[in-house]
């Protein structure tokens, strides 16, 4: 999503008071661009260097054991995890057997800023599509608290993401997801089916000109909460 808006820099740097805020759906916040390209920067060099305590690492489908286009990581006292055996937080990083760096504190403001929740959030989860990558249209039910939303922020290369009903089969709807972008599944949201159909290459350089692994495509952030405050 793209909207012009005349905030000043200061403004984008991640404060929601003065952004403009779209609903595409009862309880789905959209705040097109909220962070200033400097801002997504400094997030980006932050997260440079946690992954190189946390490394990106492709996980396995539960039971197929097939792999996901996505590689993943995770920031936080817990991260989700997936293998053969199936879906799970778990508190170390399942190649390196350490635990998770911790979650930024710039996210954790904009956490506190935009959920209004009494908690922090406990997860991170850092997705990195290259340019085929995808994820199948899903439900996220392994958190304890569903009344906790979920933020999302988006950086690098665009996505074209679905968002659907609470169950299955039913309509679904489609927008894109540029970077700067964050979104909040709250309320009616959080336990809609979503998916990332395809990614937009070329769409950003902001992975070109950072000490990410790959100079290209796209970074997704989710902040979550996963056990009872
Ligand atoms: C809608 N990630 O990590 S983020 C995921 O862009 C995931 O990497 C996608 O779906 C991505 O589980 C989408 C936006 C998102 C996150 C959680 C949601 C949308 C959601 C939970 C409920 C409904
Ligand atoms: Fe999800």
């Amino acid at each position: 999503m793209s909207a012009v808006d005349q905030t000043s820099e200061k403004q984008r740097a991640g404060d929601p008071g003065s952004a403009t805020c779209l609903e595409p759906a009862p309880g789905t916040s959209v705040w097109p661009d909220l962070l200033s390209r400097s801002a997504q920067d400094a997030l980006l060099a932050e997260l440079c260097g946690l992954i190189e305590t946390a490394p990106l690492y492709v996980p396995t489908m539960p039971k197929s054991g097939r792999p996901f286009s996505a590689s993943m990581t995770n920031l936080g006292t817990l991260g989700w995890v997936s293998d053969k055996n199936g879906y799970r937080y778990d508190a170390v990083h399942p190649v390196t057997g350490r635990a998770w760096p911790r979650i930024p504190d710039s996210l954790l403001h904009l956490w506190t800023d935009l959920t209004g929740y009494q908690a922090p959030p406990e997860a991170c989860l850092l997705n990195y599509y290259s340019a085929g990558a995808k994820m199948g249209l899903h439900q996220d039910r392994d958190e304890k608290p569903l009344d906790a939303p979920v933020l999302s922020i988006s950086l690098g290369d665009t996505a074209v993401f679905r968002l659907g009903g609470v169950e299955r089969k039913g309509s679904t709807q489609s927008f894109k997801l540029a970077s700067g972008d964050v979104m909040m599944l709250a309320g009616p949201s959080r336990l809609r089916f979503h998916g990332v159909d395809r990614i937009l290459p070329g769409s950003s350089t902001l992975l070109a000109k950072a000490e990410f692994p790959a100079n290209a495509g796209r970074v997704n952030l989710t902040l979550r909460r996963v056990t009872e405050p």
